[in-house]
């Protein structure tokens, strides 16, 4: 574990706004009870000068990403998401033959979108190895995308991007409030990307975070949370300005921002949110002191609810065992027998217990043959797909996010 000090970004000492205390590793499922959970500091630390909310602490990546249980692909919603970014990409910015890798592919789920909507040449870079090549029949087969099992490196991005001619399009979604060197991660787009090339990132939006009360999006996965300012001021230090913002609705609110070497003009949607960021405080660290307040109104109130349904017999199932549903579970206290178990459909993660927490993740027939009173959305993000898919079951839903409530 690294200790921070200074900004990743511009190198200012930092002041901290809000601890929440000591946190198991949330993608790190356990498989067996364990009396002692490993558990590291979550505080989040403000930048005077860029406006960077951070982490205090770097976990090693290799103990977080060698092995991810999260699989991308499992949402119909952010499959959708991923199909229109492709075709708009496609009408946008017409490459002759483009081609395009995306870092930190996951398990290829962008990119088989990128192939439904007709790009031919792709490349995945990922550092799980057990994302690689899982094909369980021949239609995976014909669907694989080529994927190199690597972290993004300049190495990487000399070896296998420059040597191919560079890359037109290079895209990195939910991966850059990851990375903790940022100049090396953007010293390896400048080796990889072609003149004309674009960059384009997706990040959670520290916006959306903070009114929003998405706290539990706050895990050590998660060691940068971004504002557009201080990202404008670590592209142009890299020669890659952003010439592009929008602002998405996709994992409770993200930006999307396109840079290049300096091969388009800037657009409107970059000035105006800039303004609005400073229109609105989010450059004021005396406007930050005042979340934890949000965050214990939520802890109480959550632990009050789940605490009143166990002692009227009813039974509360959780649906999504995202990062952010176990750092909640977490940050609010709360085990079995409050959760009876958690649904979700992603493999990996069935047969497993939440660390720290220590509740069952069960495949979805688990809803049906456990009949649950209430459903804690975990990954209210999605909860429209997760409410559509549990409607018959005629259970009532508790949203946590980004105030209590049961509808
Ligand atoms: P979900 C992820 O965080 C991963 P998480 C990552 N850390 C990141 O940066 C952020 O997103 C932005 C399951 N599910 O996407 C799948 C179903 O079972 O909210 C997932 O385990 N059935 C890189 O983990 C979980 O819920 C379904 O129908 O907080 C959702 O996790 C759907 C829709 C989901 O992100």
């Amino acid at each position: 574990m690294k200790q921070v000090n200074e900004c990743r970004i511009c190198k200012t000492p930092l002041r901290k706004y809000l601890d929440l205390g000591n946190v198991p590793l949330c993608n790190n499922l356990i498989t067996q009870y364990s009396p002692v959970t490993e558990k590291f500091p979550i505080r989040v630390l403000f930048c005077d000068e860029c406006y960077l909310s951070q982490l205090s602490v770097v976990i090693d990546p290799e103990k977080l990403y060698s092995h991810y249980v999260y699989h991308s692909s499992v949402s119909q919603t952010f499959k959708q998401h991923c199909f229109d970014l492709a075709v708009k990409l496609k009408a946008e910015f017409p490459f002759d033959l483009p081609l395009v890798v995306d870092i930190a592919s996951n398990d290829g789920c962008l990119l088989r979108q990128f192939k439904k909507a007709g790009y031919q040449r792709l490349l995945g870079i990922d550092p799980a190895q057990n994302l690689m090549n899982k094909y369980e029949n021949e239609e995976d087969f014909k669907d694989a995308i080529p994927t190199l099992n690597s972290f993004w490196s300049k190495e990487v991005a000399r070896e296998y991007i420059a040597k191919a001619n560079c890359a037109d399009i290079i895209t990195a979604t939910n991966v850059f409030a990851h990375v903790d060197d940022l100049n090396e991660f953007l010293d390896g787009i400048n080796i990889a990307l072609k003149d004309k090339g674009i960059f384009v990132v997706e990040v959670p939006y520290f916006v959306d975070l903070f009114r929003k009360n998405e706290f539990d999006t706050i895990y050590h996965e998660h060691l940068s949370y971004f504002l557009l300012a201080p990202l404008i001021r670590l592209f142009n230090g890299h020669a890659l300005p952003i010439f592009k913002v929008e602002h998405l609705a996709i994992h409770g609110g993200s930006i999307r921002i396109y840079a290049s070497k300096n091969a388009y003009p800037e657009d409107r949607s970059v000035e105006d949110m800039l303004e609005f960021e400073q229109m609105n405080g989010f450059y004021d660290y005396s406007n930050y002191i005042s979340f934890a307040t949000k965050v214990d109104g939520v802890r109480n109130k959550l632990g009050q609810i789940l605490l009143d349904l166990y002692n009227c017999e009813k039974k509360v199932m959780g649906y999504g065992a995202s990062a952010k549903g176990i750092s909640l579970l977490n940050y609010c206290g709360v085990q079995t027998p409050y959760i009876h178990s958690i649904v979700d459909e992603t493999p990996d993660k069935q047969g497993k217990m939440t660390p720290g927490s220590h509740i069952d993740i069960v495949p979805f027939e688990m809803f049906e043959k456990e009949r649950p009173d209430y459903i804690l959305l975990l990954a209210w993000n999605f909860a429209p797909e997760l409410i559509e898919k549990t409607k018959h079951l005629g259970a009532k839903y508790i949203v946590p996010i980004p105030d209590v409530r049961i509808i």
